[in-house]
């Protein structure tokens, strides 16, 4: 049995992040995560805040904060909203931690040892009014790819090429709006890609269990060649460029490049989780200390797979050491925001922390991997988000489960019932479950979030139409054993179903899982759906749990959308004073 290694891209820590960044890394890691160590995998999740870099800089001085002050603070924000959220991390580290520093400089070490990174002389361009160097992310102007007027130095977010900022077209500063722009000299390391474009090549063709999305990325940047990347930047905030332990001649105001440390950071948060007395972290990522055992899972939105499927492993594999590399890279589309991308920097839609103010993480949960973004866009609206909530989760899970535990109660004293042979109805049940299990484990485990969700919408609409047809409340009154199979049958069903939705909904689960008494955290299910549904010790106690899901109201909707927005406005009539 596989142990099974899963990271998320790390989110940046210039603040709290909104729903899309949830729906398309962490979310999805989490419930992957939840449902490995339920199928008895060891599992390690870890994620960290990606910390480095100019807007983390210019972050906290716009938060009045010296770097380092505002990153704990924010650190500690989303970590503690996180675990609100029931992300399962194991570890939850920082790209600023000592180990990611050390991993990084030996990383880079080895790299030049190799003859893949050299230093070049570069002419990068200055910004006089803002009296510094521009790094990539700062300078913005036209693609020279495809004539988007607003491309990143970095990257296009209109045809997805990586960039390099001196090709851009018409440039100017980001931090100012300044075209007082002058090219100067300076000194980089640069990490030599283009001589890995055959060995990169041949690892990505080996990954035949990459998902359509992140090879395709992969390929694109292969087929357009592979660049030398520049791996550090003239900034103050992280990690120093050294050589034999000491700062490198003519880098002391260098820093390398948040995008080379950051995913180092995998590695480097394992570290911290084992300095922390977490274990072993080298079983888990060198494949000369056991990770040739271990599958690793990442997850990620679609911006983020040419560095994930290309520039990371070019720094793996070019180390020449046996590190372990991704097998699955799992990428996600965006979450819209009503015709737009979610957007941080300007504010646009759900954040983390306000979505708790106004529903419970399970309806958020549930919401955005039954309509993750995963294989094309996904809209968000308060529509789709009430039907969610209302229908799968209150309607069919919560009505079914609150139906027959207080049934339970009120009819066979609260406990088990122990007598009555199945009938012709519960066979036909199990036949139906089985099927519905297996379905469900496989969509699981490929990692299909939708189709995993749409499995669970099956699997507990077949537990209200056994029911109906069940009638136990007519069978009570007229045949006590028919009643006590049904009810047997029907309380297994719900144990059954915290088991299974627990990867997506593990506080209602649990509370599930409490009010059945049976054993928390679960384990997965076998396909036996005889022995699954009658698996509760008859005369075990059952009690009625609070509601589980509260309804979303009209009035619910009509108050978010006035405080976040998003709401299409009605066609307004017309004001006929404004045709005249
Ligand atoms: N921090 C995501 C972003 O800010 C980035 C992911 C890093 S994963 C190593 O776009
Ligand atoms: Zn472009």
């Amino acid at each position: 049995m596989p142990r099974i290694l899963i990271t998320s891209a790390l989110p940046y820590i210039n603040g709290v992040k909104h729903l899309g960044t949830l729906a398309g890394s962490m979310l999805p890691a989490d419930v992957y995560a939840r449902f490995q160590r339920a199928r008895g995998h060891e599992v390690l999740y870890v994620c960290a805040t990606d910390e480095h870099g100019t807007p983390a800089e210019l972050a906290a001085a716009e938060a009045g904060q010296d770097v380092f002050t505002y990153c704990e603070e924010q650190h500690r924000a989303q970590r503690d909203i996180g675990r609100r959220f029931g992300l399962s991390w194991d570890w939850f580290g920082r790209s600023s931690s000592p180990q990611n520093a050390r991993l990084t400089q030996h990383l880079a070490e080895v790299l030049e040892d190799n003859r893949l990174i050299e230093e070049r002389l570069d002419t990068l361009l200055y910004s006089i009014d803002d009296h510094r160097f521009l790094p990539d992310r700062y300078i913005e102007g036209t693609c020279p790819v495809c004539g988007y007027g607003q491309a990143r130095g970095d990257q296009c977010d209109n045809c997805n090429s990586l960039l390099d900022p001196m090709d851009l077209k018409d440039p100017y500063s980001a931090v100012s709006g300044s075209r007082n722009l002058e090219a100067r000299e300076t000194r980089h390391l640069y990490l030599l890609q283009s001589r890995m474009q055959g060995p990169i090549r041949a690892w990505v063709d080996a990954k035949s269990e990459w998902p359509m999305l992140a090879r395709s990325i992969a390929h694109k940047h292969l087929d357009e060649g592979l660049i030398d990347r520049g791996i550090t930047r003239d900034l103050a905030w992280g990690v120093p460029v050294l050589r034999g332990g000491r700062p490198r001649p003519g880098f002391e105001a260098k820093v390398f490049y948040v995008w080379f440390d950051a995913p180092i950071e995998y590695i480097g948060a394992t570290q911290e989780w084992a300095d922390a007395g977490g274990g072993d972290w080298r079983r888990w990522w060198r494949t000369d200390a056991g990770a040739e055992d271990v599958r690793y899972v990442q997850f990620m939105g679609k911006d983020n797979v040419a560095f994930h499927a290309v520039s990371f492993p070019a720094t793996l594999l070019g180390s020449g050491e046996p590190w372990k590399t991704v097998d699955t890279l799992k990428a996600f589309n965006w979450l819209n925001w009503y015709g737009e991308p979610f957007s941080t920097s300007h504010r646009r839609g759900v954040f983390l922390d306000t979505a708790l103010e106004i529903l419970p993480p399970d309806c958020w949960r549930w919401y955005l991997t039954a309509n993750s973004p995963e294989h094309s866009d996904a809209a968000f609206t308060w529509e789709q988000l009430t039907a969610s909530v209302n229908r799968d989760l209150a309607d069919v899970l919560g009505n079914f489960v609150n139906r027959i535990l207080k049934f339970c109660e009120a009819r066979f004293d609260g406990a088990v019932p122990a007598d009555g042979e199945p009938s012709a109805l519960e066979h036909k049940l199990y036949a139906d479950v089985s099927v519905r299990l297996a379905d469900l484990t496989a969509q699981f485990e490929a990692i299909e979030a939708r189709k995993a969700a749409q499995a669970l919408r099956g699997l507990w609409a077949a537990g209200n139409e056994y029911l109906q047809a069940a009638a136990p409340w007519t069978a009570i009154k007229t045949d006590q054993a028919r009643a006590a199979v049904i009810m047997r049958t029907a309380l297994n069903l719900a144990a059954l179903y915290a088991r299974v939705s627990a990867p997506v909904i593990p506080f209602a689960a649990e509370t599930i899982t409490l009010a059945l008494g049976d054993a928390w955290p679960p384990s997965w299910p076998s396909l036996d759906a005889r022995a699954e549904l009658d698996r509760l010790a008859p005369g075990s106690r059952v009690t009625v749990p609070e509601v589980l899901f509260r309804k979303i109201e009209e009035a619910d909707v009509a108050a978010w959308a006035e405080r976040f927005g998003g709401v299409p406005r009605p066609a307004r009539s017309r004001d006929p004073r404004q045709i005249i």
